[in-house]
C-alpha cells in the first residue's frame, strides 16, 4: 500500500521519501565527524581570554553569549533550596530512584583499591587504584538541558570516591537540574556555560580552582575546548550529537524501531539514526511507522532535521549487517534480532547496547542504571561509556626481596649495560654483593 500511483497513498509516500531513505555506511561516517575544527579560532580566543583575565572574562563572556549579568559565578545554595518548591514531589522522587539505580550499577564497576600477587618467589607485583582528587562535569543548557546528565556524570565520580566534584552549567539553570545537583551531592556548582566553562575548570581562575579531568557532553564549542585543553585537564571523550544504530532482522517490531528512531531524532537537529537490516520489508515498514508516529510528535521540527541525515542500510546477511554496524560504531546500539545474544557476540564497537524488544534506549537514558554519557561519531571504536574507571587511576606496585632480585638481577644488569646506563646496573649489582 505504498505505491505512490495508487490513489490516497501520495501523501504517505511523500513522507516516506522525506523521512526515511537508504544510506551508505561511508556517507554516515563522513557526516558524523568534522565541524569541530571550524570553531577552533573562536574557542582559542575564549580560552586565552579566560587564561589572561580569569573571573573577569567569565563574567563578560557570560554576558556576551548567555545575555546574563551574573552577580556570582557560584550558583547560590538558596537557589538550589528554592528549586524544590518549583518541581513536583513525583519528579523529585523519580530523580531519587534513578540516582539509586545508577549508584547500584556503578558500585559494581569498582575494582579493588589494592591487589598484590607473588609472581615468583620474592617478586610481588600489583596495582593500587586511587580516585582523582577533583573533577569537573559539564552539563549542557538550552535545548539539551538534562537533569539526568547531572546524575550520570557526578554519580559515577562520587562512587569512584572523588572528593571534590564540580559542575558547570549555563545560567538560568532549570529547577530540576538544581534539584539533581543537590540529590547527586555535588560539591561546587557554577552557572557557567560554553568553552569559557571548560577553560575555567581546566585553567582555574580566582574563584574556580582547576580540576584534573572534565567530563560530560556539550556542543561543538564545549567539545573543541575540551580537546584543546587536554594539556591541563584530561577529558572523557568527544560526546557530540546523539545517535542510534539499530541492527534488526525480519523478526523485529517496526513500531518499536520507529519509536526508538524518533526518540533519538528529537534530541537535536544533528542527531542521527541508522537501521541496518537484511530485510527490505522491515526497512519499509519502519519508514511507514515513522511517518505515522512523527505526525503529532511535539518536537517534529527537530526530528525532521535529524531524519534528513538518517536512514537505513540493507545488508546482504545478518553477518554483513554486524560488520557494517561495527564500522559505524554507534553511540547507542539496539539489537532487534531473533537471537539477540548471538548478534551481540559479533558486535565489537558500540557505546551502549540495548537488547531485545523491551529495552528502548530510554531505559539507559534515565533509569536502568547504565550511563548515558557515551562516545559518539564512531569514537566508540576507541573509548568506553563513562563509568567509575574514568575517575580512577592505577599505580603499579612491586616489592622484590633479596631472593627475587637474585632471579632477575642478571637480566636487569645485562639490559642496563646494553643501554649504556651503568648507574642502573650498579643499583642492582651493589645490592647483590
Ligand atoms: N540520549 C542522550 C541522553 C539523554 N536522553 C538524556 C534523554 N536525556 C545521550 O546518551
Ligand atoms: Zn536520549
Amino acid at each position: 500500500n505504498t505505491d505512490p500511483l495508487k490513489k490516497g497513498n501520495t501523501v504517505r509516500t511523500k513522507h516516506l521519501l522525506m523521512f526515511w531513505q537508504p544510506l551508505s555506511v561511508e556517507s554516515w561516517i563522513g557526516m558524523r565527524r568534522g565541524s569541530l575544527s571550524d570553531v577552533k579560532d573562536s574557542v582559542n580566543t575564549i580560552i586565552e581570554d579566560v587564561r589572561v583575565n580569569g573571573d573577569k572574562a567569565l563574567f563578560s563572556l557570560t554576558e556576551k553569549f548567555d545575555h546574563q549579568k551574573l552577580s556570582s559565578l557560584e550558583i547560590p545554595p538558596e537557589e538550589i533550596d528554592a528549586a524544590y518548591d518549583q518541581v513536583s514531589p513525583e519528579l523529585v522522587q523519580a530523580l531519587i530512584e534513578a540516582e539509586a539505580r545508577i549508584t547500584q550499577f556503578h558500585e559494581l564497576q569498582k575494582s579493588k583499591t589494592l591487589w598484590l600477587e607473588e609472581m615468583e618467589p620474592g617478586i610481588t607485583l600489583g596495582v593500587k587504584t586511587t580516585p582523582l582528587d577533583r573533577i569537573g562535569a559539564y552539563i549542557p543548557g538550552g535545548r539539551a538541558a538534562y537533569p539526568s546528565t547531572v546524575l550520570m556524570t557526578t554519580v559515577a565520580a562520587r562512587v569512584a570516591g572523588v572528593p571534590e566534584i564540580v559542575v558547570c552549567t549555563p545560567p538560568k539553570v532549570n529547577p530540576l537540574t538544581l534539584v539533581a545537583l543537590d540529590i547527586a551531592g555535588v560539591d561546587e556548582a557554577y552557572q557557567l556555560g560554553g568553552a569559557q566553562a571548560i577553560a575555567a575548570m581546566a585553567l582555574g581562575t580566582e574563584t574556580i580552582r582547576p580540576v584534573q579531568k572534565i567530563v560530560g557532553p556539550g556542543n561543538v564549542f564545549v567539545t573543541q575546548a575540551k580537546m584543546m585543553l587536554r594539556e591541563y585537564a584530561d577529558i572523557d571523550f568527544p560526546a557530540g550529537p546523539s545517535e542510534i544504530g539499530i541492527i534488526a532482522d525480519a523478526s523485529a517490531e517496526p513500531r518499536y524501531i520507529a519509536a526508538d528512531v524518533l526518540a533519538q531524532a528529537e534530541h537535536d537537529p544533528n542527531a542521527a539514526c541508522v537501521l541496518v537490516t537484511d530485510s527490505k520489508k522491515l526497512a519499509a515498514e519502519v519508514g511507514e511507522e515513522i511517518a505515522v508516529q512523527i505526525a503529532d510528535a511535539p518536537r517534529r521540527d527537530i526530528m525532521e532535521k535529524a531524519l534528513a541525515h538518517s536512514g537505513y542500510v540493507i545488508a546482504e546477511s545478518m553477518e554483513d549487517a554486524t560488520d557494517l554496524m561495527n564500522r559505524i560504531a554507534p553511540e547507542h546500539l539496539s539489537i532487534q534480532t531473533v537471537d539477540a545474544l548471538s548478534t551481540l557476540s559479533g558486535i565489537r564497537h558500540a557505546g551502549s547496547i540495548f537488547i531485545g524488544p523491551y529495552t528502548p534506549v530510554a531505559c539507559g537514558d534515565y533509569a536502568s542504571g547504565t550511563n548515558h554519557v557515551l562516545p559518539t561519531a564512531g569514537y566508540a571504536k576507541s573509548y568506553s561509556a563513562l563509568d567509575v574507571n574514568h575517575f580512577m587511576k592505577r599505580s603499579q606496585v612491586q616489592m622484590v626481596t633479596r631472593e627475587g632480585l637474585e632471579s632477575i638481577g642478571d637480566v636487569i644488569e645485562a639490559l642496563a649495560t646494553a643501554e649504556g646506563l651503568a648507574a642502573h646496573a650498579n643499583s642492582v649489582r651493589l645490592r647483590r654483593e
